[in-house]
């Protein structure tokens, strides 16, 4: 077994006074640099957006964030302004030991399509790169940590299953948006894909 650490977007943006804050983003920094310490290779996954990128609320007339849009691609949800390319919120939280990485996949750079997911587009079939990879280095089991736990660390997730990896969040180490019940369908849907949820306590 060769394993890997993902560490799905712990940037500024998404961490308390972010613009797209997830409550307790902080808290999950000082647990996710001891877990660096314990695996084959740790991957960050980075948000990075251009500037009028179309996840964007402020790109569309007469939308707020949150609203949804359909895209050629799906259903899309808008968001605030967030993770634009070379920006403070961009960057990694300050504390994490962004050192440590091997890899670093920045992902939602497309203006078009989002990007969720560490291993696709939205539109589910623009690979990233990961899985090359991972693979290539003979990884074979992902762990994963990091923001959102029902957005970004879920996509990546059920990805990761599709694609053949064993996959186990950690969820402790990770921090939910929590829109609409999308924290509950995202465990529940991860569960039933065949994901396990550990705890840094359980490790
Ligand atoms: C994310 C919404 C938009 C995430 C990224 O990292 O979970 N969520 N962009
Ligand atoms: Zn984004």
């Amino acid at each position: 077994m060769k394993t890997a650490l993902l560490v799905i977007d712990v940037q500024n943006d998404f961490c308390p006074a972010g613009a797209l804050e997830v409550a307790g983003g902080n808290e999950i920094v000082s647990d996710i640099n001891h877990e660096m310490k314990k695996y084959d290779c740790v991957v960050l996954t980075q948000d990075w957006h251009p500037k009028g990128h179309s996840s964007f609320a402020i790109s569309h007339k007469d939308k707020n964030p949150l609203d949804v849009v359909e895209m050629p691609y799906g259903d899309q949800i808008l968001w605030p302004e967030h993770c634009v390319q070379g920006s403070k919120g961009a960057e990694f939280h300050s504390d994490l030991d962004a050192d440590r990485a091997n890899a670093v996949i920045r992902k939602g750079s497309n203006p078009l399509i989002d990007s969720y997911s560490a291993f696709f587009e939205n539109d589910q079939k623009t690979p990233t790169g990961l899985d090359g990879y991972l693979k290539s280095r003979g990884i074979n089991t992902i762990y994963l940590c990091g923001l959102a736990l029902d957005f970004c660390v879920y996509f990546s997730a059920i990805d990761g299953a599709k694609l053949g990896y064993n996959v186990i969040v950690i969820e402790d180490a990770c921090r939910a948006i929590d829109l609409n019940g999308s924290l509950e369908n995202s465990l529940n849907d991860m569960k039933s894909k065949g994901v396990r949820l550990l705890t840094t306590s359980n490790l």
